[in-house]
């Protein structure tokens, strides 16, 4: 009778015959050699994201981004101490028994409530207040799972601080970065635009929120002209800076869609951002004349250095745009 051995419940069941026959008994322990090494091979493939998921400390069900967040868990000015949240319990998944951070709402928030004021700009903090309102949130990141509370769980899982913080909006903040790059042929490198930003003095891409019933495309540049070309009003610079801003802005490259490293993020309440790379001709590069305003206190054309560390999650941004310009 032949009794069979099953040697893996994979996707595909491997059954092997184990009746000995001397002529064939090499070739089969060869095979079995094999078929072994090859199991054990896709079992390793398999368990993979697992592992990695692991070391990285992030394997939240609702987690589409590959890596764990780092200012999200970070100081913010404006913002109470967060709870301590060690890199293992970032994830929902991973029970942190005892993890009860701050509900925090900022009164500027509390003031701009868009149920009370005409032209607020914030949900209000009151979550019930919300109705059936959460159930069409939408997220770049996919679905939004909702706690005990009715709250939006963060993406990428905890932060050490409940509430909507300092941002307008439960789950997600919609922002757009321009990363607006020139090749600069006097000193035969790369250049970038940054801000240095007026909330923490960090230098920065000169982003901005996506405004009510805005499209991104259209942010990008307004956001760029407030926070790069803020010339006053009717003067010859202005007039310039807004034609070359206007042709450089008919041609970008989206190079990222999704949840953002912001310190402003909490477990209700984060950032996500569209980035687009604009690419200055030489020549328009050397006439865009760049002046710092809204948000920002100095703007300039900095070295591109994919290394170099920027405000939340710009670094990465930068990185993303670098290995693009390398393929041009
Ligand atoms: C970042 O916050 C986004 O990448 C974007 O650059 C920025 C938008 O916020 P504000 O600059 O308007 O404060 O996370």
């Amino acid at each position: 009778m032949t009794n069979t051995t099953a040697i893996c419940d994979l996707n595909t069941t491997m059954v092997f015959d184990d009746t000995v026959n001397p002529s064939t008994s090499m070739c089969d322990g060869f095979a079995i050699s094999i078929a072994l090494i090859i199991v054990s091979l896709i079992c390793l493939l398999r368990s993979l994201p697992f592992i990695c998921g692991f070391f990285r400390g992030s394997n939240s069900s609702t987690n589409t981004s590959p890596w764990v967040h780092i200012r999200a868990r970070s100081k913010y000015p404006c913002l109470p101490d967060r709870t301590n949240v060690p890199d293992h319990f970032v994830s929902w998944r991973n029970d942190m028994p005892g993890y009860n951070p701050q509900l925090y709402t900022h009164p500027d928030v509390i003031k701009n409530n868009r149920l009370t004021k005409p032209d607020g700009w914030a949900d209000p903090s009151d979550i019930s207040m919300m109705g059936d309102s959460l159930k069409d949130l939408q997220s770049l990141e996919g679905y939004i799972e909702l706690d005990s509370n009715g709250r939006p769980m963060n993406p990428c899982g905890r932060t050490g601080l409940r509430g909507q913080g300092i941002l307008g909006k439960w789950g997600p903040n919609y922002a757009a970065d321009p990363i607006v790059v020139r090749y600069n042929s006097n000193t035969q490198t790369w250049q970038v635009v940054l801000i240095k930003r007026r909330d923490t003095g960090e230098s920065a891409l000169p982003g901005g929120m996506v405004d009510k019933d805005e499209i991104v495309s259209a942010t990008v540049k307004r956001e760029f002209k407030e926070e790069a070309g803020a010339f006053p009003e009717g003067s010859p610079e202005r007039e310039k800076f807004d034609k070359l801003a206007n042709k450089l802005f008919s041609n970008g490259r989206l190079i990222y869609q999704g949840y953002v490293d912001d310190p402003r993020n909490t477990d209700n309440s984060w950032m996500e951002t569209s980035a687009f790379l604009f690419i200055c001709s030489d020549e328009l590069g050397q006439m865009l004349p760049l002046f710092a305003g809204d948000d920002a206190t100095r703007v300039w054309w900095e070295d591109f250095d994919p290394k170099m560390t920027l405000w939340g999650d710009h670094g990465r941004l930068l990185k993303m745009a670098y290995h693009h310009l390398m393929r041009v």
